[in-house]
């Protein structure tokens, strides 16, 4: 029925809880397609009632874990929940080992759990453009509580802190690793810092760093706690999502959160600008006579700015 059903037929049936509608609805925004910007479009004025909790560190301190064991936190209290995946290497997207793969297959036979992984590949524009996408379709839906986990490497811990309400750092205990959290500019970021795998050594010592660095910060009306976690037992996974409620009310309350979310839909704005901007260069470069334009400034016979002026004007046709 999905398949060949209107737009309006697939909200309706989506924002009713039918999860094939739904996929089918995220395939089309994620694509970038224009089927899927009308949906956006037709979606966003029902926007802005979910709570984003972005988590983000490197790849392996145990995001997906922790991400899984937050589910649970929220189902516990009957709410439904939203995850987006957009690491690659994510137990969302298959490549788990078996316990996580059983985990998250206890959430995805629960009605009021819808897990999302996006590739990493095959979206116009990347990645930061499709994300603030998926995550507005969730919340135009009807989800309460959206998760998005992503890889804080490059420039993914931006745009996590873009596209969440409150921001969780995942590291995990070993020398240097405060020192790390400092040069990925994840301390400015991190409204929640987690300390995962507290059953090792030097646990302490990591949670001692971040408390000294975030304290260099100053006397902030939020000071971010920093909280020792077993994500694989389950172990402070329930302290972090009382953190995060925390958080919320601070923000709420302090009247702080309108502003956090005018820069996230600015970034999202900018980020889809940039996007469409490249797709053109790109169609143009590939499609046009890009290439051609290019050998001639690889010959010589034309200057390199002169070159992209003429690019440029093609894209903008
Ligand atoms: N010892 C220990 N291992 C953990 C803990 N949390 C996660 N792991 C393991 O670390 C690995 C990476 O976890 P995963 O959640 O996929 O990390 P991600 O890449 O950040 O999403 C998996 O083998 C997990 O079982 C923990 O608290 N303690
Ligand atoms: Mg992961």
């Amino acid at each position: 029925m999905t398949s060949a059903a209107s737009p309006d037929a697939l909200l309706a049936a989506a924002t009713a809880g039918d999860r094939r509608a739904l996929a089918r609805i995220v395939s089309l925004v994620e694509e970038g397609s224009a089927a899927g910007d009308e949906l956006l479009a037709t979606l966003h004025p029902t926007t802005g009632g979910a709570w984003t909790t972005g988590l983000t560190g490197a790849p392996g301190a145990g995001k997906s874990t922790l991400t899984s064991g937050l589910v649970t936190a929220v189902r516990a209290a009957g709410t439904e929940v939203a995850v987006v995946a957009v690491d690659p290497s994510s137990p969302f997207s298959g490549g788990a080992v078996l316990g996580d793969r059983i985990r998250m297959q206890q959430h995805a036979a629960d009605h009021g759990v819808y897990i999302r992984s996006m590739a990493s590949r095959g979206h116009l524009g990347g990645l930061a453009a499709a994300t603030p996408r998926v995550v507005a379709v969730l919340d135009g839906v009807g989800f309460p509580e959206i998760l998005v986990e992503t890889v804080g490497v490059g420039q993914d811990e931006v745009d996590v802190a873009t596209n969440a309400d409150t921001t969780v750092v995942v590291v995990t205990p070993g020398w240097g690793d405060g020192v790390q959290v400092a040069k990925a500019g994840l301390l400015e970021i991190g409204d929640v810092f987690v300390v995962n795998k507290a059953d090792r050594p030097a646990v302490g010592e990591t949670v001692g760093d971040l408390e000294r660095m975030l304290e260099m910060g100053g006397d902030l009306p939020w000071r971010p706690p920093v909280l020792a976690v077993v994500a694989t037992t389950g172990e402070g996974v329930e302290a972090v999502w009382e953190a995060v409620q925390l958080h919320r009310r601070y923000l709420t309350t302090s009247g702080l959160l309108a502003s956090r979310r005018t820069a996230r839909i600015l970034a999202a704005f900018e980020a889809a600008v940039r996007a469409g901007l490249r797709e053109r260069t790109r169609r143009v470069m590939q499609d046009g006579d890009g290439e051609g334009v290019a050998a001639a400034v690889a010959a010589g016979t034309v200057d390199p700015w002169t070159a992209a002026r003429r690019v440029l004007q093609r894209a903008d046709g």
